[in-house]
């Protein structure tokens, strides 16, 4: 496989994979599985979710001015979507590189073998998402898998 360029670290790198409301009714998930193993991704951390209105709006804030927003959130929600913390070395380049661009239509064309041609729609049915940076990775990885400090914690910070 050649896309990403490295830096040789061999470090991993994580970011948020979501299969999207029409790819999970649309039964993608086991085969966009397979590609993210084949691909060598390790799938770190993964769960089912149905999103609010509220929690949408809040993941595509930078979206809001849009003219596509209210019709964004109403896609997003749906129905549920399942959200993947994805790990390896070039993650969030790798990852974008297998999706393939936003225009699911337009990707069937140009992008024939990427997982948005094999499942997406249209500019918005584009049935996955990814993080487009590391700085988007923590903060999305953060949004959905946000660790509860531990009781020990919780119990010293209310003694202060
Ligand atoms: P990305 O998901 O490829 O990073 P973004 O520009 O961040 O693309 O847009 C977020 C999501 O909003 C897209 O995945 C798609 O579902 C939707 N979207 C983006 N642009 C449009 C548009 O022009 N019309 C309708 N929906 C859009």
């Amino acid at each position: 496989f050649r896309c990403c360029s490295s830096n040789g670290s061999g470090e991993k790198e994580r970011t948020l994979g979501i299969i999207k409301p029409d790819g999970l009714s649309g039964n993608y998930t086991d085969r966009i599985r397979k590609v993210i193993l084949e691909s060598g991704f390790h799938i770190n951390k993964e769960m089912i979710i149905q999103l609010d209105e509220v929690n949408a709006a809040d993941f595509y804030a930078e979206h809001s001015s849009k003219s596509f927003f209210t019709s964004l959130i109403k896609y997003m929600t749906s129905g549920p979507v399942l959200v993947m913390i994805l790990e390896k070395e070039d993650a969030v380049a790798h990852w974008r590189h297998l999706i393939g661009p936003t225009d699911a239509g337009k990707a069937k064309i140009t992008h024939p073998q990427s997982i948005r041609a094999m499942c997406g729609v249209d500019l918005e049915k584009n049935c996955v998402h990814g993080s487009d940076s590391h700085q988007s990775a923590q903060r999305e990885i953060a949004f959905f898998f946000k660790e509860t400090p531990p009781d020990e914690a919780v119990r010293k910070h209310d003694e202060l």
